[in-house]
């Protein structure tokens, strides 16, 4: 059977950094301003005041420094507390396409591939600005790819399910060079006046170059194997959707935006991912020691380090296990991919090494590549 191999990935980050500090100076100010407004009914004890966040919790409980945003203005603005993205016309390029653009030529380049060579374009993503016509189709126009192109969603194992959807096809010979792209705008679906979570995520998009093997002839990284799973949970869940306007008083409810019983997610997502990689290897006949490197879904780095150390058997060194999350936060999808495209380089031929993502469904998705 024809392999698949990853021969360029590209990263677009956005150029605005909203660091632990800036948030929580902007979440006291709405705190303070919402227990002001309702301090009668504090006093009362029929309102609980909104506690203060801090950003020392924020780094011990996470990992996470900073997030690059696409807009810090809106979110940081206590009267507002999400982002300002400006309308833009039918003709104009979406916001997610306008991303991908970025990151997909980073990859095509690096690939040495012409735009037109692509066959397929698949945008996958964890949310999607419209209904239809498919962001992915807009992103084949703008790029000037041939073929087809088609948006999914596997909220934070979106890329790793691309890229198996990709490399499938590849497989069976329906075609034979695929971009995939995961433009992530956490900072819109993200409950930013919620202290439980406003520090979890930020905005980026990546993208992979996945060809026949044959036909990438400079570095790249041969698909060994690929393998998903999911599991129905409501403990990470965003009620949103087209029925909204459907259904009385919807307009605020904070279901309208990311919710997650953080805790549990922690406890049942850690061994079902530990336990999919270990699964994934044994059947690859992969072993520890032949594992060079682990490039993780970037969600929280005490979950990291467990399935580090439960894979490797050992604590990892953290050029085996790369952490990106300090400089981006969560990025759904996308971080994984940012880890892998930024620590895959000194790879040498023969080197192994395994993408995983995790999240919410539950969903998880590993990939394992042999450089070459
Ligand atoms: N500042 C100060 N204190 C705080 C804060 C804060 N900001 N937040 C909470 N606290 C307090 C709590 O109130 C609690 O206090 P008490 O003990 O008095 O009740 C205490 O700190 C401990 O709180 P938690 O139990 O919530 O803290 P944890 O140690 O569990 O850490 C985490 C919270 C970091 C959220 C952790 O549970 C975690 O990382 N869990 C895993 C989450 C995860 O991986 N989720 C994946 C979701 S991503 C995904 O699938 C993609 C979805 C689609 C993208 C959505 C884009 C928006």
């Amino acid at each position: 059977m024809q392999k698949a191999a990853i021969s360029g990935s590209g990263v677009f980050t956005p150029s605005q950094v909203i660091t632990n500090d800036e948030l929580v100076v902007a979440f006291n100010a709405y705190a303070d301003r919402q227990n002001a407004i309702h301090a009668d009914a504090i006093a009362a004890g029929t309102m609980a005041a909104i506690p203060h966040s801090s950003a020392e919790f924020i780094k011990s409980a996470s990992g996470i420094d900073q997030r690059h945003v696409l807009d810090k203005s809106g979110v940081l603005d206590p009267d507002r507390m999400y982002p300002r993205l400006a309308t833009r016309d039918d003709d104009a390029p979406s916001q997610m396409a306008e991303m991908a653009l970025a990151a997909c030529k980073d990859a095509l380049a690096q690939a040495g591939v012409a735009a037109g060579d692509i066959d397929a374009v698949i945008c996958a993503a964890s949310n999607h600005e419209r209904a239809y016509p498919a962001i992915a189709i807009e992103i084949q126009q703008l790029l000037g790819t041939s073929g087809f192109a088609f948006d999914m969603n596997v909220a934070c194992s979106s890329a790793t399910f691309g890229i198996q959807a990709a490399t499938d096809m590849i497989r069976a010979g329906s075609i034979r060079r695929a971009i995939v792209v995961n433009p992530e705008i956490c900072s819109a679906h993200l409950e930013w006046r919620d202290r439980d979570c406003h520090f979890i995520f930020g905005d980026v998009c990546t993208a992979v170059v996945i060809e026949a093997s044959d036909l990438a002839t400079g570095p790249k990284f041969v698909i060994e194997s690929t393998r998903c799973a999911t599991e129905f949970s409501n403990n990470i869940r965003n009620n949103d959707g087209f029925l909204r306007r459907t259904r009385d008083a919807m307009d605020d409810r904070r279901d309208m935006q990311f919710v997650q019983n953080g805790r549990k997610v922690f406890k049942e997502v850690l061994p079902m991912v530990s336990n999919h990689i270990a699964a994934h290897m044994a059947d690859e006949g992969v072993g520890a020691d032949d594992l060079k490197r682990l490039w993780l879904h970037q969600a929280n780095k005490s979950m990291n380090d467990f399935i580090g150390k439960k894979v490797l058997g050992r604590v990892p060194d953290p050029t085996e296990q790369p952490n990106i999350l300090q400089d981006y936060a969560n990025t759904s999808s996308a971080g994984s991919i940012i880890a892998f495209s930024k620590y895959s380089n000194d790879l040498v031929p023969g080197d192994k090494g395994l993408i995983c993502s995790f999240g919410a469904g539950y969903s998880v998705g590993s990939v394992l590549l042999t450089r070459a």
